[in-house]
C-alpha cells in the first residue's frame, strides 16, 4: 500500500529544537553534530512540512551581538522565502541559561523576573515580525524541588503578572498574536507550576488579558501525569482555548520521552487525530491550528535517521487521518455510536424551560423500580472500541 505524502496543505510544523537536537542528554554527550537552521528549513520543506518554529535562542544564540544576529537572519529569512516555509509559532527560552535555575517569571529573585520579562517582550516583537500567530510559553523552570522553598501563592501571582504583562504588550503593540501556555508536570523541575491542561485552564480564567491566552498541550506531558491527552485537548476545545498543540509519543509515566507521534500510545493517537480531523461526534468547537510536532529524534539516530523520524511523524499522522476517516464513515461504526447512545449526550438534561424544581416531581423520572430495570441495559462500549481498534489496524 503506498504511504500518504505530506504537503503544506496538511499544515505540519516542527520545532527547530526537535530535528536540531544534537542528542546531548543527562548522561551523555551529543551524538550528532549541530544542525544549521538553514538546512533544517530546506530539509523540512523537501519532506512536505509547512512550518518551522523555534525559541529565540535556537536561531540567535544567547548573547549574540547585533551584527551576529543580522548575519543569521540574512541567511534564514531568504531560506524561508525560497522554500515557502512559514513561521506559525515562536517561543522563548527561559530555561537553559543558569540564570533561570529557579525559574523565570516566578524566580524568587525579582531581578531575574525582570530580566525574564524583558527577554519575553523582545521575543514578542520578533515573533510578530516573522508573522507568527502563536507565542508559546513553556515554563519549564517555573517550579521547585522542595515545598518549603516556593511560596506558591506568590509564585502564581507573579506568573499571572508576567503572562498578563506579555498579553498586555501584545495588545498595545497591535500584534496579531495569541499566547499558548504549555503545561508539564515535572522535568526539569521536581514539580512545575501549571502542571496539566486543567491547571492551566483554571489559571487563564484568573488573568486580566486571558482573552488572548490559551493552551499548547503536549501529548507526552499529559501522559507523564497519567492523564488522557485526547480528553485534555477536548476540554481545552470546549473552553475555546486550544490555541496550539505539541504532538509526540510517550510510553507511560516516566521521563519526557518526546518519541515520534504514534510511537507511544497508538490508540490514543488514533483518537487524538479523530478529534482534530473530525471534531466531536455531537459537533462543537473545532481545532484549526497547526499540526506541530515536538519530538526528539532518538539519540541512536544519525542524520539520515533524523529526517526519517521527521517524516515518520507526518506519515503516521496521515495514516491515522485515513484510518479515522474510514472509522467515521463506516455504517457499522455509526450504528454502534447510536447503540452506545453517544449522540444522546448532546441533549440537555432539563427540558426546554423546565426548572430544577419542576424536575423534582416530573413524572418521567425513573421510579426506584424503573431504575432497577433500566440498570440492566448495557451500553455496548466495548464493541464500539473494538471497531476503532479494527480500523486502526487497517482490518476494515
Ligand atoms: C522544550 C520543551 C518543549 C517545549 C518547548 C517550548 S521547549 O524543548 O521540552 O516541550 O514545547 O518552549
Ligand atoms: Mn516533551
Ligand atoms: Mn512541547
Amino acid at each position: 500500500m503506498p504511504l500518504p505524502t505530506p504537503t503544506p496543505a496538511d499544515r505540519f510544523s516542527f520545532g527547530l529544537w526537535t530535528v536540531g537536537w544534537a542528542a546531548r542528554d543527562q548522561f551523555g554527550d551529543a551524538s550528532r553534530p549541530p544542525l544549521d537552521p538553514v538546512e533544517a528549513v530546506h530539509r523540512l520543506a523537501e519532506l512536505g512540512a509547512w512550518g518551522i518554529t523555534f525559541h529565540d535562542d535556537d536561531l540567535i544564540p544567547f548573547g549574540a551581538t547585533d551584527s551576529e544576529r543580522e548575519d543569521i537572519l540574512a541567511r534564514f529569512i531568504p531560506a524561508l522565502r525560497e522554500t515557502g516555509l512559514v513561521v506559525p509559532m515562536v517561543t522563548t527560552n527561559t530555561f537553559s541559561h543558569p540564570v533561570f535555575k529557579d525559574g523565570g517569571l516566578t524566580s524568587n529573585r525579582r531581578d531575574v523576573r525582570r530580566f525574564t520579562l524583558a527577554k519575553l517582550l523582545r521575543n514578542v516583537d520578533f515573533a510578530a515580525a516573522l508573522g507568527a500567530r502563536t507565542f508559546v510559553m513553556w515554563g519549564g523552570r517555573e517550579g521547585a524541588e522542595y515545598d518549603g522553598v516556593k511560596d506558591v501563592n506568590a509564585a502564581l501571582d507573579r506568573y499571572r503578572e508576567g503572562i498578563d504583562a506579555v498579553a498586555q504588550y501584545v495588545k498595545e503593540q497591535g500584534h496579531d498574536l495569541r499566547i499558548a501556555i504549555e503545561p508539564k508536570p515535572n522535568e526539569p523541575r521536581g514539580d512545575i507550576l501549571l502542571p496539566t491542561v486543567g491547571h492551566a485552564l483554571a489559571f487563564i480564567e484568573r488573568l486580566e488579558h486571558g482573552d488572548i491566552v490559551g493552551v499548547n498541550p503536549e501529548v507526552g506531558h499529559e501522559q507523564m501525569a497519567g492523564l488522557n491527552y485526547t480528553s485534555g485537548i477536548a476540554q481545552a476545545l470546549w473552553a475555546d482555548k486550544l490555541f496550539h498543540i505539541d504532538l509526540n509519543g510517550q510510553r507511560s509515566i516516566k521521563y519526557d520521552q518526546d518519541l515520534c507521534f504514534g510511537h507511544g500510545d497508538l490508540l490514543s493517537a488514533f483518537f487524538t487525530v479523530d478529534l482534530l480531523e473530525h471534531g466531536f461526534v455531537g459537533g462543537g468547537p473545532r481545532y484549526d491550528g497547526p499540526r506541530h510536532f515536538d519530538y526528539k529524534p532518538s539519540r541512536t539516530e544519525d542524520a539520515d535517521g533524523v529526517w526519517a523520524s521527521a517524516a515518520a511523524n507526518m506519515t503516521t499522522y496521515l495514516l491515522l487521518k485515513e484510518r479515522t476517516t474510514a472509522y467515521r464513515n463506516d455504517p457499522e461504526v455509526q450504528e454502534a455510536i447510536e447503540a452506545s447512545r453517544v449522540r444522546e449526550l448532546s441533549q440537555p438534561t432539563l427540558g426546554p424551560g423546565e426548572t430544577p424544581a419542576q424536575l423534582t416531581h416530573a413524572t418521567d423520572v425513573f421510579s426506584a423500580a424503573a431504575a432497577d430495570r433500566e440498570a440492566e441495559a448495557g451500553y455496548h462500549f466495548v464493541r464500539l472500541n473494538q471497531l476503532a481498534v479494527e480500523h486502526a489496524l487497517g482490518a476494515r
